[in-house]
């Protein structure tokens, strides 16, 4: 291998100062909403890859916050012309990209402007293809990266997003942030690294619920890109409902901490009775210290109506030490290329 991924290494550290800077500039208003979405009788998010990951985690985000809000792959609105019907009323695309460029997205956006949406683009790369031709366009440049894989882009554009649409409450929960991914990066790298050598892991399996959900799929995604492994995503409980048949020694299983510590308990076991290894993260991550081989906690917060862009920096850091052991470099992944052109 050449490389050991250097770069997606810096860019994974370098998110809590991202962060806050990003931070700084929300609550200054620098960066604020460019459309009200409360004036829109639907919202509809879309994006791909890791922007689909994104595109669902908002939605759920705002649709706890009283929005009717709706996460879809770009490839849908582009292939499913449900999706792109005119309808009576007063509806908004909010299109997620990094680069700006990716094709789906760029197609798609036109055939919902068609529909008489109108369209609000968020994205990390300034001057961008799609910002230019959005109604309303967003740049959050503390996302941008030169490396291939979402990481900091992902985190940013998710904590914008929150922030631009949460409460009074909400914003005090982000705030804390970039101390808690300081503390995930600084107090956990170690423990992360190690764990991902202790046993030869090869099945990756992540389980989140409710905010969780989304992320559950992006740290999947995150093991496919940088191990260059197969990974699974399920909603927690599902897992038992058949995935669970796969499970062995060589399987690693991430949790995102549940709402409800019974339930959450109950499936750590049944986990670690399948002879797979547990590693849990979230803000009660210590009520598993006794099932689980590895807890890391969060500050508390979020509630349970956000999932904590902290709680993937775990999972990144997993995925980025298993890319190593498995001598994968993450700045150059087999088959990808950094944006997705047709
Ligand atoms: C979306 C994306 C990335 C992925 C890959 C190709 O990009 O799917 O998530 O890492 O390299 O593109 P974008 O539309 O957000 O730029």
């Amino acid at each position: 291998m050449s490389g050991n991924g250097e770069l997606t290494w810096a860019e994974l550290i370098s998110q809590p100062e991202a962060w806050a800077a990003l931070i700084g500039r929300l609550k200054s208003g620098d960066v604020a909403l460019p459309v009200d979405p409360g004036e829109y009788d639907e919202i509809l998010l879309l994006g791909s890859g890791s922007s689909y990951y994104l595109a669902l985690a908002v939605a759920d985000w705002m649709r706890r916050r009283g929005f009717s809000a709706r996460g879809v792959a770009s490839c849908e609105v582009l292939l499913d012309p449900y999706e792109t019907r005119r309808i009576d009323r007063r509806r908004l695309a909010i299109g997620i990209s990094r680069s700006g460029r990716s094709s789906e997205l760029l197609l798609a956006v036109e055939k919902l402007r068609d529909a008489g949406f109108d369209i609000m683009g968020i994205s990390c790369s300034e001057g961008s293809e799609q910002l230019v031709q959005a109604d309303f366009p967003l740049l959050i440049g503390e996302g941008h990266e030169d490396g291939l894989v979402m990481l900091r882009s992902f985190t940013s554009m998710l904590i914008a997003l929150q922030w631009l649409t949460g409460s009074g409450v909400d914003r005090a929960a982000l705030e804390k942030l970039p101390d808690a991914g300081r503390a995930a990066i600084d107090g956990r790298e170690a423990d992360i690294r190690d764990f991902a050598h202790v046993r030869k892991f090869d099945r990756f399996v992540f389980l989140g619920s409710g905010p969780d959900y989304p992320l559950a799929l992006e740290a999947g995604l995150k093991i496919q890109e940088m191990a260059i492994a197969t990974s699974e995503a399920y909603h927690s409980l599902d897992y038992r409902h058949g995935p669970k048949a796969c499970a062995d020694k060589g399987t690693l299983v991430l949790l995102f901490a549940l709402s409800d510590q019974k339930h959450g308990l109950s499936l750590a076991r049944d986990v670690k009775a399948l002879g797979a290894a547990l590693m849990v993260v979230g803000p009660d991550a210590s009520a598993y210290d006794k099932v689980a081989d590895l807890c890391i906690g969060l500050p508390d917060g979020m509630g349970q109506d956000g999932g904590s862009p902290a709680a993937l920096v775990p999972a990144q850091m997993f995925a980025f030490a298993t890319a190593l052991r498995l001598g994968h470099n993450p700045d150059a992944p087999a088959n990808l290329s950094k944006v997705v052109t047709f």
